[in-house]
């Protein structure tokens, strides 16, 4: 009798406190991360970079492997988050815009000359705006981990310099697939092409489109976008953040400890890709535009006039797109912007 309790309390001790202790060894040899660009891009390199963070900090117990080019979606973009639902996809570094088919309160970030500077940017995501997206994205079945940056989006094009709405007439610009995008170029009396990123290279070089809009340090100068456009319009007119996340079920499969590794690397990782993407563009080192220049493109700054006229040419894509985000997130973040100042 007393070597069976004794071997009772053995198998009670194993079940309680030894089998939790070992819950790594359910760990999976590999977590796959879904990045939508290439992985020499500061954003795939973000992504390499939290998982080395990741591998480091856990001594080995948390495998990820980054699949960039959107291979985890056969190249489709818009999918990413309906795979990283499903788990498909452990963990991703994802654009807002390719989200926001899906996830209508991110067009927030997709609307047209809505967020005028870094500042502002910072005080939306890094405020309780960005806590309403966080719940809203847990809810949906994605935990995200920090908020990383692919930053202001800048239209190049091969045919004029565009200054004002007036010069955008006719242009065949590629846009991503998602509606907000091709309205407002619509308003603009553009004539947007949605692609895929990973076919909107092969279009530029083979002059399908006219111009594509893309953030300058993080997109335009590591693809050498001066091969196929000679005129860049720096004008603001979307910010594109980037979000750390990784689907609720695994996040809760792994122990508080391996958790905790995965919040500061997600921290870390985002905050360096932040800091790369940022550099050269901001008053009074404008040096990126210089590396644009001295490749031979013609760089004109959107002023302020022309921005109003940009605005008032798009302002019945924000008033639809304001009533689809939902108004009052619109207003917070509006509000939150304005007191930033
Ligand atoms: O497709 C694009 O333009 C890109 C790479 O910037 C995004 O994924 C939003």
């Amino acid at each position: 009798m007393k070597r069976n309790a004794k071997l009772y309390l053995a198998m009670i001790f194993m079940a309680t406190v030894l089998l939790p202790l070992c819950a790594s060894a359910e760990y999976k040899d590999e977590y796959k991360m879904s990045v939508v660009v290439g992985s020499k891009l500061p954003w795939g390199q973000g992504a390499e970079r939290f998982a080395e963070l990741v591998r480091e900090g856990t001594g080995g117990r948390i495998n990820i492997k980054v699949y960039p080019s959107s291979a985890l979606m056969a190249g489709k973009q818009t999918n990413e988050f309906l795979i990283h639902r499903q788990g498909v996809a452990d963990f991703c570094f994802a654009s807002t815009i390719n989200w926001s088919t899906s996830i209508k309160e991110l067009n927030l970030f997709n609307l047209p000359f809505f967020f005028p500077d870094y500042k502002a940017l910072d005080a939306v995501t890094g405020g309780a705006v960005g806590e309403d997206i966080a719940a809203l994205l847990k809810g949906k079945g994605v935990t995200l981990l920090a908020w990383g940056e692919n930053g202001f989006r800048e239209m190049t094009n091969s045919k004029r310099a565009v200054a004002t709405p007036a010069d955008m007439e006719g242009m065949k610009i590629r846009v991503v697939g998602t509606p907000i995008f091709i309205e407002t170029m619509q308003a603009l009396g553009a004539n947007p092409v949605n692609m895929n990123w990973g076919d909107a290279q092969v279009a530029f070089q083979q002059g399908v489109v006219d111009g594509q809009e893309n953030p300058v340090v993080a997109i335009e100068i590591p693809v050498k976008i001066w091969q196929f456009h000679k005129y860049i319009t720096v004008w603001h007119y979307v910010i594109d953040p980037l979000m750390l996340t990784v689907n609720n079920e695994v996040f809760a499969s792994f122990s508080a400890e391996d958790q905790a590794v995965i919040k500061k690397a997600a921290l870390k990782a985002s905050a360096e890709q932040l800091e790369v993407v940022r550099k050269g563009l901001i008053a009074p080192d404008l040096s990126a535009f210089d590396i644009l220049k001295e490749n031979g493109m013609e760089v004109t700054f959107v002023d302020e006039a022309a921005r109003q006229q940009f605005i008032e040419k798009t302002s019945a894509v924000t008033s639809k797109w304001k009533e689809t985000i939902g108004p009052e997130l619109v207003e917070k973040a509006a509000a939150t912007m304005a007191a930033s100042k």
